[in-house]
């Protein structure tokens, strides 16, 4: 028997470029076709089926229809709603509407949680695995809810899967919401979302903890980071899990080059920009510009450097400039201990007495191109809302 781990599929507005929000949606439909053509038993999903808990219609119909040719070839999809699954406000997910119309089966849904002194969890057992797991959430801190966890748990079933949508402790102080040591025990796969680099086989109790990532790249960080984006294919029988593999799913091709801007001028930068491009067939530019420019920031035409790119038939570029400084910035480098830009700009905050989060905040917004707005809308609204 099989399934698949899947996560963070981010359908819905994504990007503010129409080809990056096709390119999402024909990942999922990789992810369903291959399930049918493999006779794939069932599919687990972590979390983020969707960008936002209030999605575009478009987005709406495009899901249902994918589940519904799921659901013809007796395919379920078995799902927790993610951090983005739910609306500002919200205390249900728009991944209830779909477990009510019968599309996939939602493992938060109330019948599967007696919230009292203790939080009692159920799950579902399906093809001799038992599938059970706990919603993220929009705020940092969720340990109290996994340690007031107690799990019915199906002792009889061949695999037992344990699904969650939070960065944990492991992957590093800096980036976790929730202790490693928090998980409940005694599961063989702990099937998690949130994280949307893809890590595997991280060593749990008598399981593994595995994070599929985003099956898509959601943001120029995640194309510059990640060589391929995809999916677990995990194979069982009668004694336990016997083999995983990660499916590789089709992506853009993609070009990212670095160009050095110390000494150059705003012209020399441009034409070393343009010079790099090369005829292609829709193709990912992304171009890193850091150094200390001779001149401004702002005299640098991206807008022309962009053009030309479209012309040659990329589909997406992104002109990154956030390690770019203009010329007469004077930073006293004795009095600095860190090197980067983002390391100098939080020392720089954090001298102003502002606080973590707000430094958070600010960085993240310094970070950020135009072409993610919405995801920081979301970050934002993370931050504050729980
Ligand atoms: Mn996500």
């Amino acid at each position: 028997m099989k399934f698949i781990h899947v996560g963070d599929t981010h359908i819905g507005q994504v990007y503010k470029n129409d080809t990056r929000n096709k390119d999402i949606k024909n990942a999922f439909i990789q992810l369903i076709d291959y399930a049918i053509k493999n006779k794939i038993d069932f599919i687990v999903h972590s979390g983020d089926l969707f960008d936002i808990g209030t999605p575009p219609l478009d987005a709406l119909l495009f899901v249902t229809d994918e589940l519904n040719r799921l659901k013809r070839e007796h395919i379920p999809l078995f799902i927790i709603p993610g951090s983005h699954d739910v609306g500002i406000g919200e205390e249900k997910s728009i991944i209830e509407l779909f477990h009510r119309n019968g599309l996939l089966i939602n493992l938060n849904s109330d019948k599967y949680l007696d919230l009292g002194e203790k939080i009692n969890l159920s799950g579902e057992t399906y093809k001799e695995a038992f599938i059970c797991g706990i919603k993220g959430k929009r705020s940092r801190v969720e340990d109290e809810i996994f340690k007031k966890l107690n799990v019915n748990m199906d002792n009889s079933a061949h695999v037992k899967i344990f699904v969650f949508h939070h960065t944990i402790s492991f992957l590093g102080e800096k980036f976790k919401d929730l202790e490693t040591e928090s998980l409940p025990k005694g599961f063989d796969y702990y099937a998690a979302g949130h994280w949307h680099g893809h890590m595997e086989n991280i060593p749990y109790d008598n399981g593994i903890i595995q994070y599929p990532g985003s099956l898509e790249y959601c943001d120029e960080k995640e194309i510059v980071d990640n060589p391929n984006r995809g999916f677990y294919v995990i194979d069982y029988d009668e004694n336990g899990i016997h083999s995983i593999i990660y499916q590789v799913i089709k992506t853009r091709k993609k070009h990212i080059f670095t160009i050095n801007a110390d000494n150059k001028t705003s012209n020399e930068i441009e034409k070393e920009a343009t010079d790099n491009l090369t005829k292609n067939d829709g193709d990912i530019l992304v171009i890193k510009i850091s150094g200390k420019i001779n001149g401004k920031i702002s005299e640098i035409n991206a807008v022309k450097i962009k053009n030309i790119g479209y012309e040659l038939g990329y589909s997406y570029i992104s002109i990154n400039k956030s390690k770019l400084l203009d010329k007469d910035v004077i930073l006293d480098a004795d009095n600095l201990k860190n090197e980067d830009i983002s390391s100098v700009e939080e020392e720089f905050l954090r001298s102003k007495g502002y606080s973590d989060k707000e430094i958070m905040i600010g960085k993240y917004l310094m970070d950020t191109t135009s072409d993610k707005t919405d995801t920081v809308k979301n970050y934002i609204e993370g931050l504050f809302y729980s």
